[in-house]
């Protein structure tokens, strides 16, 4: 397996579904973390638009070639390291159509944790608007998947073992956890049976064992410094 770097913020965010992968295929990685703006914006990233114009964290570098965006960074890894050796066209499509979709609640998310969309200003709006998407928004994505898995019948999304897709879906459902966890709320999973199993059964793969006790797993998942209202 050749050698890959990962670049993202000491954070988890899109950065720790590419790290998860990394481990659990046992890849020769190198989790670069930019630790400032400035490493990143006047250090690494000019180097590496001169290549590609969609520079952005995350990043992958392997074998001469950098690809950026995460959902693409997932698709490419789980190609470079075997985790996505898919047996059909059918496998390949489902992991893509349930990255998009895991992308969406991505930033459905984001729109509340951050202030950037103009929505989240204040620490009220914050906590109505935090309440307000693990009230309604969450359960609405959550039935698809928890749909999704009771249609294809399989442990994980698209097979018995995990796919590239796999790792974002996890990572998203353990920060609606530890959210739900800070608020004080009853966890999101407790109405989806599946989801609640595929949750655990992924947190309970043996090859990510080292991650989940690494200090990479208690990254905070948002950017403090960008702003974030929680982490
Ligand atoms: N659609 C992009 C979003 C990337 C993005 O917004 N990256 C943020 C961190 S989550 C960033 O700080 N990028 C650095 C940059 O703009 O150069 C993806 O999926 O990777």
């Amino acid at each position: 397996m050749p050698k890959i770097e990962l670049g993202y913020w000491p954070i988890r965010g899109l950065g720790a579904p590419a790290r998860m992968l990394c481990e659990y295929a046992g890849a020769d990685y190198a989790d670069v973390n930019y630790a400032d703006a400035g490493s990143w914006f006047a250090g690494k990233k000019p180097e590496l638009a001169s290549g590609n114009a969609l520079i952005n964290l995350p990043y992958v570098e392997c074998d001469g070639q950098v690809v950026t965006h995460s959902s693409v960074v997932l698709e490419f890894l789980g190609q470079v390291t075997g985790v996505d050796a898919f047996a059909s066209e059918d496998h390949r499509w489902a992991n893509a159509q349930a990255l998009a979709e895991i992308y969406d609640l991505r930033n459905a998310l984001m729109g509340v944790v951050y202030p950037f969309n103009g929505k989240t200003t204040t620490k009220e709006a914050f906590e109505k608007n935090c309440d307000d998407h693990m009230n309604a928004t969450v359960g609405k994505f959550y039935a698809k998947f928890e749909t999704l898995l009771k249609q294809r019948g399989m442990e994980f999304l698209i097979r018995d073992a995990p796919s590239s897709a796999d790792f974002h879906l996890f990572e998203m459902l353990d920060q609606h956890e530890i959210i739900a966890n800070r608020r004080g709320m009853k966890s999101p999973l407790e109405t989806f049976p599946e989801l609640k199993r595929y949750h655990a059964n992924f947190k309970a793969l043996p090859q990510l064992e080292k991650y989940f006790a690494s200090a990479a797993y208690a990254l905070p998942m948002n950017s403090i410094g960008g702003g974030a209202w929680i982490y």
